[in-house]
């Protein structure tokens, strides 16, 4: 039964739950929505309408995590979730998508951040490498990936939030003391996972299809 994927290119979540499908060799057809315009058969599936969302038959899987988790359940040749290491990826990816996400936020958008309290960029920023960037350039400068000399659900789960960091300001970010973290960034940037999923479609429009 052919799956899909409603995806936004540039969104973090959808690109870990491409890169997930990609690894997992799960072929889906991939639609790139329009935010501001979403598909109705989008809705009608998950009227969150958030994405990514997996559908496939009566399938429907609503979170990026989940859709991970699903597709390496399927084929996971690598072992990116070893059964020793599951609390510790978990642990990883709560604050990813917890409070890293929430300071990522604010340091992309500072006036929002004012709002919350933070009276300056350069304080949401310190608080960001506190919480995550400097501990995850610790645990690199130990092993090649975060937990250990092999890739692991959590590495594909976070890059895409890093990256989004260091775009904020690309020139800090490279000549920042977290070598590690930019050693490790620029392998998944460069990684043909990541070029694969990257690739840009039209957005999805319900309509020609539905005329066929
Ligand atoms: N918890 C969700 C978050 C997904 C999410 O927030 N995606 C954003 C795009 S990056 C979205 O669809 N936002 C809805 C909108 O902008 O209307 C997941 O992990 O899949």
């Amino acid at each position: 039964m052919s799956a899909v994927l409603y995806s936004y290119r540039r969104c973090p979540y959808a690109m870990r739950a491409r890169m997930a499908l990609s690894y997992s060799q799960i072929p889906v057809e991939i639609r790139e929505i329009s935010l501001r315009e979403k598909p109705s058969s989008l809705l009608d599936i998950s009227p969150k309408a958030t994405v990514p969302v997996f559908h496939q038959g009566n399938l429907v899987i609503e979170q990026s995590l989940d859709i991970m988790r699903w597709a390496i359940a399927q084929h996971d040749p690598d072992v990116w979730c070893p059964t020793d290491l599951k609390a510790e990826i978990a642990y990883l990816i709560d604050i990813n998508d917890g409070p890293f996400k929430k300071l990522l936020d604010s340091y992309k958008y500072p006036e929002r951040a004012l709002s919350k309290g933070y009276p300056t960029r350069t304080e949401v920023l310190e608080a960001a490498v506190e919480l995550f960037v400097e501990p995850l350039n610790q645990r690199l400068s130990k092993n090649k990936f975060l937990l250990s000399n092999q890739i692991s659900l959590a590495d594909i789960a976070i890059f895409p939030f890093i990256r989004q960091f260091s775009m904020v300001d690309p020139v800090w970010f490279a000549n920042s003391e977290f070598h590690e973290l930019n050693k490790w960034l620029w392998h998944h940037l460069e990684s043909p996972l990541f070029t694969g999923v990257m690739q840009k479609y039209p957005t999805w429009n319900d309509a020609p299809q539905e005329k066929k």
